[in-house]
């Protein structure tokens, strides 16, 4: 089984201009204020409050960046790195602010070389809404070659058996659970094989 080995804060940029320097292989989450980032991002790396999970949503806009390992069954070490990028869609900031934040964020998917994989994060009980979709066809209209996408659905705990089966008629779809600690393993192979795999 994979498993993050290590998992660390390196850095909050209030801007693009001051991101880390790229190079390493990242992985940026993407979705809309409250639908579960931080949460996951805890959950895959077994911390808890690695990534703050805030109960004031679209408060601080900031890029969170996290150091990973990852070893495999033979004990080889994999580095990369987590992008926890600000949620989208958040209500209560001003019309400008918000176009302000989403042209810079649509600046910063675009140029970031260092990208892999977007991992979009959809509420499984809205899985229709039109943000999410003009944000999946944003990343489909920019993503480079060596890019790839992967939609993971949060909290799958508050769906009936019903509702779960039809979001997973979708093979490729990712159901997960951070409150039943359900997907999270999946979630962290499927990750890893995405960067680092033969799966293309
Ligand atoms: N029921 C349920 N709630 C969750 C789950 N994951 C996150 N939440 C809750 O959703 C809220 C927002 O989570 P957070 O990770 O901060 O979302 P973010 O804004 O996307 O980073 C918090 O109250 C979490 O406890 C889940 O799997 N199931
Ligand atoms: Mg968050």
């Amino acid at each position: 089984m994979i498993r993050i080995i290590k998992a660390e804060f390196a850095k909050s940029s209030p801007s693009i201009a001051e991101a880390l320097d790229e190079g390493v292989t990242e992985v940026l989450f993407l979705g809309r204020s409250n639908v579960g980032k931080s949460s996951l991002i805890n959950a895959l790396c077994s911390k808890k409050q690695l990534a703050k999970s805030s109960s004031t949503p679209g408060k601080t806009q900031l890029i969170n960046f996290f150091d990973i390992a990852y070893e495999d069954e033979e004990k080889k070490r994999f580095n990369a790195r987590f992008v926890d990028l600000p949620g989208f869609g958040y209500a209560k900031v001003s019309k400008e602010k918000k176009k302000q934040w989403e042209e810079s964020l649509n600046t910063f998917i675009k140029k970031r070389v260092s990208a892999r994989l977007f991992i979009h994060l959809i509420d499984a009980r809205h899985i229709e809404l039109e943000i999410d979709k003009s944000v999946g066809e944003y990343i489909d209209s920019i993503l480079k070659a060596d890019q790839r996408i992967l939609n993971i659905y949060t909290k799958a705990d508050k769906l009936t058996q019903k509702e779960c089966s039809a979001i997973l008629k979708d093979k490729n779809a990712l159901l997960v659970s951070v409150l039943k600690k359900r997907g999270i393993n999946e979630a962290n192979e499927r990750i890893f094989n995405l960067l680092f795999g033969k799966e293309i």
